[in-house]
């Protein structure tokens, strides 16, 4: 195994890791990974020595969150040594948040991945990166001839660079023929694409964040943005300050500091999200709020199949199954949504309900719906999402400045890399792998024969793990994620990784339990080492130039899967040579989304600006789709054009409320909800090695409702043990901490690998969007 020792540097002791876990998890006295290293130091930060004292400033966009405010980074001798906001970014004006100001310290944790790893009797060494590098194409090649060549799988992220993403897919999807290219954000916006593609025929927000500014009234659906997106959070309380009728609505499963910041704040029993929208629209509807103008041109009324299942079985629906149905039989569908009926359900007053609707009815209010992970973390994602737009679509409050359904991205290039790049196994740069167009514009543009690329999608993410386990994936690469500590019931997905003939490649910039699972390791360079490009929630595309040199034998995720590629024999594909390679990608993934609809601007137009919104026509960036005011796809002659669907309107659903996948009961009576912190970034892996943050926040604790906590008799720091049908933790209890759940639930942040929360957690996802619920689950409670 590996450890730290008292200096924090690296050491490997006489038992491997990662044979170690593998007795531990057979012997199943299987704890988790930090208890296991208690010489793990976090916090540690090689400080600057040799500080000339002169700073030259250069742009990026920040690294972590999808907010995507801009930063301008101080280098000084050739380290990042300071952050300020960029004042030119509009996004932030010139403002961060903690994680932004201390982002650059992620850089230079003592323990950072220089040089690259291979698994050589049991033991990870040290060796040549260019050893590695041979011997995972070999590994790749040898596992495609043997398995066929869906054996083989990318597994990425939405902190993947657009190259990055690019890359991978035209290396899996193009020359390999497999659409086993996976993004972690599946488990994070699978449910808010498939939201948009089911509602609107086309992916990503309508919106930009000028709806901030323009706003009356905010309605955060379960959604911490104070924590989460704590600029836009402030910029919202800016335009409060600022006027006298703006007003903001947490609606929540947990009282957060979003909450407190709120002018109400209305709790629901997790859930039953879907049954307030139902009620929101009948009251609508019931006292005539509905704009008919709007809907009567640009609405159609559809219902689709209910009886869909929690991810057992396995298909791919994306707008099929839809029907047409008359308004009448919507009205008919929402008579069982009544504001008392959805009290009974959802612990929301009546009262409360009716005040909801009313806002969202008052045609002299402009108002904005946030959300993030409560409403895609949800076994009924999909439809969540529909109905937040159904609201919206009835009263027409969408696609002007501050009327806005708005779905807000986690990552810093979710949007950029996941959903434009399409690295997921359905998709391509532009459009679908089951669409005929799609696959002959790709293999056009990536100079492969058509039939190369598969017109059958493979494994979502949930499914990839479970086929990793099964052994129908014998090869997977892994960067910029860290599903050792994320993936949703862990265990089982740890097994499979660990299982005899599975080759697994880990890029990363510090060990975590992925990399203890790995075969090889490569050192990546992060961030500002490369260039690259992300884009964030509002459509908004960042370039950042290599500003200062990856450590040791780092380099790019783009660059080493062009260095496999090129060993594969794909030099023909990947042609690009060091020194200019991210210009020549961009320049040659852009052609996939020329057309109105996604044009993106130029290289050098990226450059020189802290960001451009697409489309980017005739160089203008577009501000609000679906607006001819402001889009220029639109051509209807209307005042929208909802241009996604082939009948130009907006489509709203009739989706029921159907109750979770597993639900608290006797045996397991409490709501088990998992998030984050301000403070750490996921799994911690970079935050953690900063400081300030890892002081602020330097180990994760359960959440109780006091009332909660007395029945149980613990207070703060007490340990509690958290036990589900699939595994258990021991952590320490917080009462009446930052955050406060609603009784009959508790919160666990995820950021702390000594405490695996998702060996607790549930792999059951929406079929729609395979989107796993990491938000509920059933647990029982002891004091330990
Ligand atoms: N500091 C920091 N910021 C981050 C991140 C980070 O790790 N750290 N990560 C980024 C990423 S990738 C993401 S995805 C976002 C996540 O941003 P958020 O989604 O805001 O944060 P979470 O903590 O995942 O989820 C918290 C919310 O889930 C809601 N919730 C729970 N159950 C339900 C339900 O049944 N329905 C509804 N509607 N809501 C429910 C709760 O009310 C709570 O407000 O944050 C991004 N920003
Ligand atoms: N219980 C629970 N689990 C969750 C969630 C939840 O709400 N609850 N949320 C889910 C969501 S929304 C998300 S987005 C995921 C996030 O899950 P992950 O993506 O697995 O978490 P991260 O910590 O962001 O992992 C990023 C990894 O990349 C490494 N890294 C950083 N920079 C670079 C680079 O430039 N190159 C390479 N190769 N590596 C780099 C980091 O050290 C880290 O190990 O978690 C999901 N899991
Ligand atoms: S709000 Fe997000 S993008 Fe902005 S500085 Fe903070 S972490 Fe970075
Ligand atoms: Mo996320």
């Amino acid at each position: 195994m590996t450890k730290k020792n008292d200096k924090g540097e690296h050491e490997t002791m006489k038992l491997d890791r990662r044979q170690f876990i593998k007795q531990a998890a057979i012997s199943s006295a299987f704890v988790t990974a930090g208890t296991l290293f208690p010489g793990i130091s976090f916090g540690e930060w090689s400080k600057l020595t040799n500080n000339s004292g002169i700073i030259s400033w250069q742009k990026s966009p920040c690294r972590f969150c999808g907010t995507g405010c801009g930063v301008l980074i101080g280098v000084s001798d050739g380290r990042a040594v300071a952050v300020k906001g960029d004042p030119n970014c509009s996004v932030n004006k010139g403002l961060c948040c903690m994680k932004g100001y201390h982002s650059v310290q992620a850089l230079y944790g003592k323990d950072r991945i220089t040089k690259a790893q291979v698994r050589k009797d049991g033991k990870l060494v040290e060796v040549p990166i260019k050893e590695a590098l041979d011997l995972i194409a070999q590994k790749l090649q040898e596992t495609k001839d043997k398995y066929g060549k869906d054996s083989v799988a990318i597994y990425g992220s939405g902190q993947w660079t657009i190259p990055d993403g690019y890359v991978a897919s035209k290396l899996f999807k193009g020359c390999l023929g497999t659409n086993n290219v996976e993004a972690n954000a599946r488990l994070c916006m699978a449910s808010a694409v498939t939201g948009f593609m089911t509602t609107f025929g086309i992916d990503e927000p309508m919106g930009c964040y000028e709806d901030i500014d323009n706003a009356n009234v905010f309605i955060t659906w379960g959604n911490n943005m104070a924590e989460m997106h704590p600029v836009l959070f402030s910029r919202m309380l800016a335009n409060r300050k600022q006027r006298t009728d703006v007003k903001i609505i947490d609606f929540a499963t947990r009282h957060t500091r979003t909450s407190q910041a709120a002018d109400t704040s209305i709790m629901f029993r997790p859930q039953t999200d879907l049954a307030v929208a139902n009620a929101i629209c009948y009251e609508i509807i019931k006292n005539d709020w509905v704009n008919w103008n709007f809907v009567n041109e640009h609405v159609s009324f559809h219902k689709g199949k209910t009886n869909i299942g929690y991810g057992t079985e396995d298909h791919f629906a994306f707008t099929d199954q839809a029907e047409p149905m008359s308004f009448e039989e919507y009205t008919t569908f929402l008579e069982d949504y009544t504001p008392e009926k959805v009290e009974k359900i959802s612990g929301v007053s009546a009262k409360d309900i009716k005040y909801l609707a009313a806002l969202y009815g008052d045609p002299s209010l402009k108002v904005t719906s946030f959300w993030c992970m409560g409403m895609n973390q949800h076994t009924r994602g999909t439809w969540i999402n529909n109905l937040v737009y159904n609201i919206h679509l009835l009263v027409g409050k969408i696609s002007t400045p501050g009327n806005s359904p708005f779905s807000l991205t986690g990552q810093p290039s979710a949007c950029g890399t996941v959903r434009e790049v399409g690295t997921l196994t359905h998709a391509l740069p532009h459009g679908v792998v089951m669409d005929e167009h799609a696959r002959e514009m790709a293999a056009e543009i990536w100079d492969v024969p058509v039939a190369n690329i598969d017109p059958k999608p493979t494994y979502h993410t949930v499914e990839m793990f479970r086929a990793l386990d099964r052994g129908d994936i014998r090869f997977i690469w892994i960067q910029v994620t860290n599903p050792m500590v994320t993936m949703p019931n862990l265990k089982r997905y740890r097994e499979g990784a660990l299982k005899e003939d599975r080759f697994v490649v880990v890029s990363d910039v510090y060990p975590t339990p992925t990399t203890d699972v790995a075969d090889v390791i490569l050192p990546a360079a992060m961030w500002i080492e490369q260039e690259g490009m992300y884009g964030n929630s509002e459509r908004r595309t960042q370039h950042f130039d290599q500003i200062v040199d990856p450590p040791g034998e780092a380099m790019s995720d783009t660059w080493q899967i062009i260095e496999v590629a090129r060993r594969l024999g794909f030099e023909k594909q990947f042609p690009w040579n060091q020194d200019e390679y991210i210009g020549k990608i961009w320049e040659e993934y852009r052609r996939f989304h020329a057309g109105p609809k996604h044009e993106m601007a130029s290289y050098t137009v990226l450059r020189e600006r802290s960001g451009v919104q697409w489309p980017f026509v005739n160089g203008k960036e577009t501000r609000w789709r679906f607006n001819p005011k402001h889009d220029p796809a639109c051509s209807n002659g209307k005042d929208f054009d909802f241009y996604g669907k082939k009948d130009n309107r907006a489509w709203i659903w009739a989706r029921p409320y159907e109750p979770a996948a597993e639900s608290p009961d006797n045996e397991y009576n409490f709501w088990l909800n998992t998030g984050r912190v301000i403070e750490h970034w996921h799994t911690g892996s970079m935050t953690r090695r900063v400081p300030v943050l890892h002081n602020a926040v330097p180990s994760s604790y359960v959440e109780l409702h006091p009332e909660d906590a007395a029945a149980l008799g613990v207070v703060s720091g007490e340990m509690v043990k958290i036990i589900s049908r699939r595994g258990e933790v021991t952590m320490p209890a917080q009462i009446n901490g930052r955050g406060v759940p609603v009784p009959g639930m508790v919160f666990v942040p995820f950021f702390d690998e000594s405490y695996l929360i998702n060996e607790v957690t549930l792999d059951a996802f929406c079929p729609i969007s395979k989107q796993p619920d990491y938000k509920k689950c059933a647990v029982r409670l002891e004091k330990a």
